[in-house]
């Protein structure tokens, strides 16, 4: 009985996280566009990023459409399929949870950020500026 109700669980789950797949693609946000020298510099910025993350999370959906949004190329680590990325969320970060930003300061340090709304706070302050929507 245990095992069928969590077989139905996992159903439920896995049609959820596609279903929420599903709309993200379908009502993906446009992109704004920069100038190619400010839209380099965003490149520069943002490879210090990396964002550890399930794929249907609708935490981490939310999140990965703000980057869609503000144009952001942030590299994301889904910390489900590959076990480094969660053995090291886990050790580095202090807890198995996702969204998580990873970011590495001008002086080499690293600050983990959990929780999606500062997240997304951090990057709109970030990266809002110098910016026009086409
Ligand atoms: N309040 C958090 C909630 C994040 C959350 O609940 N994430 C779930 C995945 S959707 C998680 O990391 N669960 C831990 C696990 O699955 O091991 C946020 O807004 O980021």
């Amino acid at each position: 009985m245990r095992d069928e109700v969590e077989s139905i669980v996992k159903v439920v789950r896995w049609i959820l996280g596609n279903l929420i797949l599903f709309f993200n693609w379908l009502f993906t946000p446009r992109s704004i566009q920069r100038g190619p020298e400010d839209q380099k510099q965003v490149e520069q910025q943002t490879q210090a990023l990396k964002l550890y993350e399930y794929k249907a999370c609708p935490f981490c959906v939310k999140v990965r459409r703000v980057m869609k949004r503000l144009n952001l190329p942030i590299e994301t680590r889904d910390a489900k399929r590959q076990l480094n990325w969660r053995d090291e969320l886990e050790h580095e970060g202090g807890a198995v949870q996702v969204p998580c930003l990873r970011i590495t300061e001008d002086d080499g340090t690293t600050k983990w950020m959990y929780e999606s709304s500062s997240i997304i706070k951090y990057l709109e302050q970030r990266f809002s500026a110098c910016s026009s929507t086409t």
